[in-house]
């Protein structure tokens, strides 16, 4: 971390290099990977490049993000909608040929599939030799775009499994202990990138000037309880009445207050910090939540248990959830062990509740 400039230290520049010292290891991505991996092994390159790959695509969107304001064609609507049925924004479509260009020149990746593509994007070039899967969403909070607001990149990578000959990709049907590495990059007040290769969890911060994410908070540890609970409570009616009992709970107790940003990314990155809970619960229209298991919640399950937090669909760990197909959603309820411990009790109660009812009525 360098020193922050005083006042003072302005109208005094330094006399020695002590002044401006940098007063932290200038820890560059890649080489925080190779340390963790603490291997020049074949696969740890791999995996050293693929954050790298990921780290330019972040720059890239960040750098079209710090200028949407002031540029033509870049805010705003295609007209389009996705597979998911949802409006799609000129920014989402940037960021999704963003990753697609930078991995085209990996080598290392052969597919990709992201919320914006109906089926998997195979870059054939790289088949032969790529053996990587990189899942993502290339801009999570959509909504926060045209008003300036945070807003996030989600990754995961995956081992390619078999030669998925008929391109349908089913061997991403697996469960979320199968990835290698995940994360997110925030761009917010400043740029982050947040990942975990399974060896804990690690925040980057883009510092401009030198066009490099530097390491500055290394083995990110959430608290094991925070205040904050994170959800959009307009959708109150449509949820199931545990879900409604946990939030009468909150209301009625001391200690717990609300922040809700419309970007899954910042407010689970609070939450990281901060501890606390972010839930997208299933709803009357979407039973099944909102959220993407493959390239929303089961990154961000990667990063909570690797920090000391739980994520869980309700019923069961998101990282053990096997989705049906590429786009499949789950409900998710993540952060700190207690507070998602606290949760699932309500629904673990409402569950008890609703088999009583269904035994008096026999
Ligand atoms: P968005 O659709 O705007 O990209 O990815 C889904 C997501 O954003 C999350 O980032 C966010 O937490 C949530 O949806 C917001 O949805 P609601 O507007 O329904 O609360």
């Amino acid at each position: 971390m360098i020193a922050a400039d005083s006042p003072t230290d302005l109208q005094n520049p330094p006399s020695s290099g002590r002044d401006y010292a940098i007063d932290r290891d200038c820890t560059t991505l890649s080489r925080h990977v190779l340390e963790q991996l603490q291997s020049f092994s074949p696969d740890a390159q791999d995996l050293s490049a693929l954050m790298n790959r990921i780290a330019l695509a972040g720059k890239l969107i960040a750098r079209r993000l710090s200028r949407a304001g002031l540029m033509e064609g870049v805010l705003g609507f295609t007209g389009d909608v996705n597979v998911q049925g949802e409006s799609v924004k000129k920014m989402d479509i940037f960021a999704n040929e963003v990753f697609i260009s930078v991995f085209k020149q990996s080598g290392l990746v052969c597919r990709l599939a992201s919320e914006e593509m109906d089926d998997p994007y195979y870059i054939p070039e790289n088949c032969p030799m790529g053996r990587y899967t990189l899942l993502y969403d290339p801009i999570d909070g959509s909504s926060n775009v045209d008003i300036n607001i945070n807003v996030g990149s989600i990754f995961s990578i995956r081992q390619q499994e078999g030669e998925d000959t008929d391109g349908t990709a089913q061997d991403l049907l697996h469960n979320g202990r199968k990835q290698l590495a995940a994360g997110y990059i925030l761009y917010g007040p400043s740029t982050m990138l947040v990942y975990s290769i399974g060896k804990g969890v690690h925040a980057f911060t883009l510092d401009p000037s030198l066009g490099e994410f530097i390491l500055s908070n290394e083995n990110i540890q959430t608290p094991e309880h925070g205040p904050v609970y994170s959800v959009n409570e307009g959708n109150f009616w449509q949820w199931d009445e545990s879900i409604r009992n946990y939030i009468r709970y909150v209301h009625r107790h001391e200690g717990y207050t609300a922040r809700y940003g419309g970007a899954m990314v910042g407010d689970f990155h609070r939450i990281l910090f901060q501890g606390g809970v972010f839930l997208y619960p299933g709803t009357v229209k979407k039973p099944e939540g909102k959220l993407r298991l493959l390239y929303e919640s089961a990154p961000m399950a990667f990063l909570i248990e690797q920090s000391g937090g739980l994520a869980t669909t309700g019923t069961q760990d998101i990282l053990d959830a096997i989705p049906e197909k590429l786009h499949a959603r789950t409900p998710l309820i993540i952060g700190s062990k207690e507070d998602v411990a606290l949760v699932k009790s309500f629904i673990q109660e409402g569950a008890r509740d609703q088999e009583e009812a269904l035994m008096a009525k026999r």
